[in-house]
């Protein structure tokens, strides 16, 4: 017989499709951050998880395939408590899935959105993923109705509510966290920008590359934060992006409900390597001029390892570094 959860059913009958929705969803789960499991700990656990972190639904056909890609560096105890959470959260919801760990190697300046162009490249080197995940290590989804699946027509946000934020958007146009794009999407928008080393603005500018007007929102806005003047240009930027309905690549964000979209986020300090990037606010003036050579299009890497470890796989990479 086929090895289990290889995919193949045992008896060589078809699988009948997965119900939507999965009957194992159970809505809000807490989430604890005391001291995580071990890694032989959490995959005694999940005994289904295959090697490089890969799942599919023992007994169903599933009707979603998606790669969740972690940008990361020096964040083990993280890691851990994403793994331990995360793969019975997405176990739930009978998805096929794998988790992409993409380690930068080195010293040099964190680079969140290479790193996670690096990631969807390599993801889509090993399957036709219809779904790609683009998560931070540090972000725990507190509700399995937040299905790990793609829209089919526009990026999606996820990380709408999270603690630290008192389970509210930062801002209209927040797009870090947890986002998620299909590869068609990623093609259009050319990937993230590869020019963001350091801290803040990259997951701004992924944003930006659909959607118009940002650029005022960040100079005025940024620029004029200390003052009460930017409540007024918050206003007028949120109104404008709203009426304006102008898209850079065609393509506006959707969300899940506040309700749903909660995440706890493991609280931490600022990393060493990752410090502000004091150019970001340059460089989101420039959105608009560089999205279409700055991005996929542009990227260069070198992939050092690639380990399918039983929880995740492993992908240490050289970016290179700040020119
Ligand atoms: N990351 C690492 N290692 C690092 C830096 C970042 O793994 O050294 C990854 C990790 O997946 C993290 C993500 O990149 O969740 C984003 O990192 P971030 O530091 O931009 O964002 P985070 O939400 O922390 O983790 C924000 C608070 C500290 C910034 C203080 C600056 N004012
Ligand atoms: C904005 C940053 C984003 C960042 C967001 C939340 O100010 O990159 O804060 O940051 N934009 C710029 O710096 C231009 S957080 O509170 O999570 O550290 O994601």
């Amino acid at each position: 017989p086929p090895p289990r959860n290889s995919g193949l059913p045992a008896s060589g009958q078809p699988l009948r499709d997965c119900p939507i929705p999965s009957p194992l969803l159970v809505g809000p789960v807490s989430v604890h951050l005391s001291s995580p499991l071990s890694l032989e700990e959490i995959r005694q656990r999940n005994p289904l998880v295959l090697p490089g972190g890969r799942y599919r639904p023992p007994d169903c056909e599933p009707h979603h395939h998606t790669a969740i890609v972690v940008p990361f560096r020096n964040r083990l105890s993280h890691l851990r408590s994403l793994l331990y959470h995360l793969h019975p959260f997405l176990q739930r919801q009978q998805i096929h899935y794998s988790i992409y760990i993409v380690q930068q190697w080195g010293n040099s300046t964190f680079n969140r959105a290479k790193l996670l162009n690096v990631g969807v490249r390599e993801a889509l080197k090993d399957e036709d993923w219809s779904c790609i995940f683009l998560h931070d290590v540090d972000l725990l989804p507190e509700n399995d109705h937040n299905t790990y699946t793609c829209h089919k027509q526009f990026p999606t946000h996820l990380s709408v509510a999270m603690d630290k934020f008192r389970y509210r958007l930062p801002y209209q146009q927040y797009f870090g966290g947890v986002s998620a794009v299909t590869p068609d999407q990623y093609m259009k928008m050319n990937g993230f920008p590869n020019q963001y080393w350091g801290w803040g603005g990259e997951d701004d500018d992924i944003a930006a590359s659909f959607i118009a007007a940002y650029f005022t929102f960040i100079s005025v806005f940024y620029h004029l934060s200390s003052s009460c003047l930017s409540i007024a240009a918050k206003f007028l930027y949120v109104t404008w992006s709203e009426l304006s309905g102008v898209r850079l690549s065609g393509m506006k964000i959707v969300r899940p409900p506040v309700a749903i979209g909660h995440y706890k986020m493991i609280k931490h300090k600022g990393d060493r390597g990752n410090e502000q990037n004091p150019r970001r606010f340059d460089l989101l003036k420039k959105t608009r001029l560089n999205w279409h050579s700055d991005g996929l299009s542009s990227l260069t890497y070198e992939l050092l390892s690639k380990e399918l470890e039983p929880l995740y796989t492993n992908l240490t990479v050289n970016i290179g570094e700040d020119p």
